[in-house]
């Protein structure tokens, strides 16, 4: 009997002494402070952009940085749907280089302690619509993100004529002046706290973005799928909102992430409307200069709208090149299928294709972009130039 109560107390004693080890993980407090953000502004890629520079901000002023999921929209469905941010990448190459920690951990181990209900202040530049503060709520995406996990705001901070730039003008020193961690914990901002295309002083970050597991498996069971030898990526990006905003490049020198070809000071050029939507001849013209210069068997195509596999499987039927799509379609795992091609050919303008474009430039693989360089300047370059 004696011993039985010996064993139930020992017991005890072990279960007290892991919940002082889980309570003190819980409290385990980072001094200088958190970050977190909305994703509220686009899709996938403008998304991605804007985490990288979100990411170089929290570096910047030495915050942790929550990691907030991805906004998806799905037709049909009028309010957007937030994917945790482990679903796509995995956070432990993330905090290599800087502290990061998932919203769903930060909701659920830190924010009772350090962000209670009534201190909930949402950041943001200025008024927003019309009204008096951030209004951090008003609209899809804003509300459902922050219902997602149950955060209401008890008021606004503006925090103009700060910017996110904490590269230059010793911006970080004067948030943190401004803000102090010991006053202000959280930063919670209506939007990322980030510019869109990504500052060039950011993009090395991209290489602690990789993906999950999950991802890495089923890109790798589709690339096993394709003939034998080298595959060329493609994106052809020619959906119907594509199309539209197109029409405006002419007068967008550097629309979306045209930077990445064309230069953040139009150094290389300007947006065309070939370099947006280039016509089916020209990327039937430049994938056959490629297969014959990198030897390609095949050919990945990912699309939003027309994958054009019976046109190229026609046009290149005399090379015996095939092309192929991934079913059912996936974005992330079409990305990650270009990421892993011997040649990727992105699109310049769309913020998708320099997600791809990004993670070969880590890792060393060559990219070239439809219609860049122009002809007229090609001949004046070597015909395999990659940028
Ligand atoms: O990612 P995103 O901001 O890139 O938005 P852009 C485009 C979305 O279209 C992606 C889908 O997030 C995907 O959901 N999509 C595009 C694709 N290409 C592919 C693909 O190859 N495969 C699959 N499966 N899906 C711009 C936005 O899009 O479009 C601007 O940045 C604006 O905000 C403009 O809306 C019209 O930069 O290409």
């Amino acid at each position: 009997m004696a011993g039985e109560v010996w064993k139930i107390s020992g017991l005890i004693t072990l279960f007290l002494s892991f919940s002082t080890i889980l309570t003190e993980e819980i409290l385990d407090i980072d001094p200088s402070g958190y970050i977190l953000y909305c994703p509220c502004m686009g899709r996938f890629g403008n998304q991605a952009d804007h985490f990288l520079g979100s990411l170089g901000f929290a570096k910047g002023l030495n915050r942790t940085l929550v990691l907030p999921p991805w906004v998806e929209y799905k037709p049909g469905i009028s309010k957007s749907i937030q994917v945790p941010f482990d679903t796509y990448f995995k956070t432990e190459p993330l905090n290599t280089i800087h502290r990061v920690m998932t919203m769903e951990e930060f909701m659920k181990k830190l924010a009772p302690k350090i962000w209670p209900p009534e201190k909930r202040v949402a950041f943001c530049y200025m008024a927003r619509h019309n009204s008096e503060g951030c209004n951090a709520k008003e609209g899809n995406p804003f509300g459902p993100f922050w219902d997602t996990y149950d955060v209401d705001f008890v008021g606004s901070q503006f925090y103009k004529p700060l910017n996110y730039d904490v590269h230059h003008h010793d911006m970080a020193v004067k948030w943190n002046q401004e803000f102090p961690p010991s006053e202000w914990p959280v930063l919670a901002f209506v939007g990322a706290p980030a510019s869109f295309p990504v500052q060039k002083e950011n993009i090395y970050l991209h290489k602690y973005l990789q993906w999950s597991h999950s991802i890495e498996e089923q890109t790798w069971s589709f690339i096993k799928t394709l003939p034998k030898g080298p595959f060329i990526g493609v994106h052809l990006r020619n959906g119907i909102d594509w199309e539209r905003a197109c029409e405006h490049v002419e007068h967008s020198p550097n629309l979306f992430a045209a930077p990445q070809c064309l230069g953040y000071r139009n150094e290389h050029g300007v947006s065309t409307k070939d370099l947006c939507l280039p016509p089916e001849n020209l990327i039937i013209k430049q994938l056959k200069r490629v297969i014959k210069n990198i030897g390609a068997k095949s050919i990945f195509v990912a699309s939003d709208s027309d994958h054009m596999i019976d046109k190229l499987n026609e046009a290149l039927k005399r090379m015996k090149v095939t092309a192929h799509m991934l079913k059912p379609s996936n974005p992330h795992v079409d990305l990650a299928i270009l990421g892993r091609s011997n040649h990727f050919i992105a699109n310049c303008v769309s913020s998708f294709s320099a997600f791809a474009k990004r993670e070969r430039d880590a890792i060393g693989f060559p990219s070239s972009f439809w219609a860049f360089p122009p002809e007229k300047d090609k001949k004046k370059r070597p015909v395999h130039d990659e940028f």
